[in-house]
């Protein structure tokens, strides 16, 4: 017999509010910290634009501390990508058609923390902010379409950066279970999986965290604050919803050693546990593994924690793991005991932006992650950014991306059907092209579907089928059975 996917497999995209949405300033959204981020590129950093103490403008690299006394600002002269991203507030009839079409039985989406409490701080949700979602989610339901939330997603109402230093204070805790409780009551009975985080293992600096230092005390206290507030939203959710089901979304494209010296082999081990599982192993076994010792020491960190906090981490474990898996990078120690990463496996070709491509990596993960929490996986964000052309005859012919695809959605088939993890669904990254994360350009696509518009926003926004289109639409109707 040929070997499929599972009936119920959940087939799918995945996509992000502030790289798809737009609307920034569309029926009381507040302002997120990514509205004051720049477009950059591979050799260019995105900028934070500032109003500095002086009351002059500057900038700082997005991902760097914020001088003293500076505050993010808007400049008319300036395109900043998140305003309008590829415009799904305007297309999301004809984009949710789109995925219909292809045979979509999931979407994963994020939720705009400041469209639904513009500051984080208000009482009461914005009523226009859960209209656009209620129209959303019954469209999706309507087409057979189970939505998966994420309520969010590397972001945060600006707002709560600029006034209390983000997740550094505890406050931020309360504004995100106040939010996240009211998505899960709004939802209730509609959505079954909510994704609290979004890659929680690499997160840093004020766009995501905001807070406006970016040392290692501050960064980890953050965290643990995203983890008591996952426990809580988790708890919350569960009395409010018994059918719901909670993960967090984990960034865990895999390390290898370079060579088989044993300081290799060991180094890899530690980074792939201090960068990724380390997270997971809190959140899904609901304590801080023993090697949090040495690690917190080697980094200088010493967490505070209120009296329940880890009471309440043990009592609300996540039901599932998500990640996100794009390629695999090696790690070696060298002479002087610095542990290098590198992206340069002999065995692997790599993308444009010089990602590997390891689709056997992505059966490894799935592997890992179920022998270390025997927990159910989905593989949240998978995908190849490459420059897409329109051809004349109006199409783009994306043979690459389905190659890419295949060889990936084959080790997930043999991960299920050999040896036998249960990962219950596939949201492909950014079903509809949206501006990448990294540089903020429109260069690098992953989509299905090609939107029409520029590196500077400039475009018809008209939305064309690749070729991929109609292959992700065959793979789907037949369960993976050519692939
Ligand atoms: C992940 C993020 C996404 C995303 C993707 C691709 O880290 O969760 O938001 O964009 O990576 O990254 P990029 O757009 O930089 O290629």
């Amino acid at each position: 017999m040929m070997a499929t996917f599972p009936k119920d497999f959940l087939w799918g995209g995945a996509t992000a509010d502030f790289q798809y949405d737009g609307g920034y300033d569309e029926d009381g959204r507040g302002l997120l910290s990514h509205d004051f981020v720049t477009a950059g590129s591979a050799t260019r950093p995105r900028q934070l634009t500032l109003k500095l103490k002086n009351g002059g403008r500057g900038s700082v690299n997005a991902h760097d501390s914020l001088p003293e006394g500076a505050e993010p600002a808007l400049y008319d002269d300036v395109y900043y990508p998140s305003h309008q991203a590829t415009d799904f507030y305007h297309h999301w009839q004809e984009d949710i058609d789109l995925m219909a079409e292809m045979g979509f039985s999931t979407y994963r989406f994020s939720i705009c923390w400041s469209r639904i409490y513009p500051t984080g701080e208000e009482a009461q949700p914005n009523p226009a902010g859960l209209h656009f979602y209620d129209q959303v989610i019954d469209r999706l339901i309507e087409k057979k379409i189970e939505p998966i939330i994420t309520i969010c997603h590397d972001e945060l109402p600006n707002y709560l950066g600029e006034h209390y230093d983000g997740w550094s204070s505890r406050h931020t805790i309360d504004c995100y279970v106040k939010y996240a409780k009211t998505l899960i009551d709004r939802y209730r009975g509609k959505v079954r999986y909510w994704i609290t985080f979004n890659e929680i293992n690499i997160l840093s600096g004020y766009i995501a965290l905001g807070t406006h230092q970016q040392d290692a005390q501050t960064r980890y206290q953050a965290i643990h604050h995203m983890f008591v507030a996952n426990a809580l939203a988790i708890q919350a959710g569960r009395k409010i919803d018994p059918a719901a089901k909670f993960g967090t979304m984990y960034a865990l494209s895999e390390n290898y050693p370079a060579t088989c010296k044993p300081q290799d082999v060991f180094a890899s081990y530690q980074t792939r546990r201090n960068n990724g599982l380390f997270y997971v192993d809190v959140m899904a076994r609901g304590y801080y593994p023993s090697y949090t010792a040495a690690k917190f020491a080697q980094e200088n960190v010493k967490l505070e924690f209120d009296p329940a906090d880890l009471e309440l981490l043990k009592n609300n474990t996540l039901d599932f793991i998500a990640f996100s898996y794009y390629r695999s990078a090696i790690v070696k120690v060298d002479d002087q005991d610095q542990v290098i990463f590198s992206n340069d496996n002999p065995y692997l070709k790599s993308t444009p932006w010089g990602w590997t491509i390891d689709p056997l990596g992505l059966r490894y993960c799935l592997n890992e992650l179920f022998d270390r929490y025997q927990k159910p996986l989905i593989v949240i964000e998978n995908g190849l950014g490459a420059v897409d052309e329109l051809t004349a005859d109006g199409k783009v012919h994306d043979d690459y991306r389905i190659n890419y695809l295949r060889d990936h959605l084959r080790e997930i088939r043999n991960a299920i059907t050999i040896d036998r993890i249960p990962c219950f669904g596939y949201t492909m990254w950014g079903n509809t092209d949206l501006v990448s994360l990294s540089t903020g350009e429109m260069k690098k696509r992953y989509g299905f579907v090609y939107v029409d518009m520029d590196d500077q926003g400039h475009g018809s926004l008209n939305r064309i089928k690749k070729d991929s289109f109609d292959w992700f639409k065959k793979t789907i109707t037949t369960a993976g059975v050519d692939l």
